[in-house]
């Protein structure tokens, strides 16, 4: 409870917003995504977790467009386009995609990737296709179930086992989390913390 966020105190600094999956960041660092369904809460949940408004959220879906990178001593922060938006065209839903895709599968400097689902609903087609890409990336990657504040104490619990039992995973390695409340925030900066800190992207446990 009382630990304080280590990123909070963090200078950052705007780098750009890139449409190039493989853009070179300069100096290379070590490098941790924000990645997840279209208004899922990525924007959102990089805002709190550094403890000031850097990334852009808005409540219309497909907001961020490009991978938009921040820098902090010692590693980059990077938001990424939401995936699976049904009101975009098919090409630009391709195109998006695509960009997610190369992000994860590409990127030499990937530390970790935070993969961001709604805790109230299962995990979509498009969350299940790329809970695939990322197994077969073999990044480390933390689970943050958003919007917890959506529901109660009792219903958080329920529907953290469920998402855990629709992923195959051990409950112990999602996150529950509310950007809007607070939760979850502090462990969520120091798992990313240590993943920039740790030699080999796949030593982070989360
Ligand atoms: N209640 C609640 N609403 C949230 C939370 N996080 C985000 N939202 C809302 O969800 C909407 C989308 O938030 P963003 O952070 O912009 O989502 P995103 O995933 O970056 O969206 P795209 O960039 O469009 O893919 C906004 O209306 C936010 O206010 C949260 O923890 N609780
Ligand atoms: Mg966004």
């Amino acid at each position: 409870m009382t630990t304080p966020n280590p990123l909070a105190d963090l200078a950052v600094e705007f780098v750009g917003s890139f449409p190039d999956p493989l853009h070179p960041l300069v100096p290379p660092l070590p490098e941790v995504v924000f990645f997840g369904r279209s208004n899922v809460g990525k924007s959102s949940l990089i805002n709190a977790v550094v403890g000031r408004r850097i990334a852009k959220t808005s409540a219309t879906p497909g907001k961020t467009q490009h991978l938009n990178v921040f820098r902090f001593p010692g590693f980059y922060l990077i938001d990424l386009p939401g995936y699976g938006y049904a009101k975009l065209s098919q090409t630009e839903r391709q195109r998006l995609r695509r960009l997610v895709d190369r992000t994860i599968r590409e990127r030499q400097g990937l530390a970790g990737v935070v993969w961001l689902l709604d805790i109230r609903h299962p995990p979509s087609k498009d969350d299940l296709a790329m809970a695939e890409v990322l197994s077969a990336s073999g990044r480390g990657t933390i689970v943050a179930l958003t919007k917890a504040d959506k529901l109660s104490r009792a219903q958080q619990g329920i529907a953290h086992r469920q998402r855990a039992e629709d992923l195959g995973l051990d409950p112990e390695g999602l996150l529950v989390t509310s950007s809007a409340k607070g939760l979850g925030i502090v462990e969520l900066a120091l798992s990313i913390e240590a993943a920039t800190r740790a030699t080999e992207g796949r030593t982070w446990a989360g």
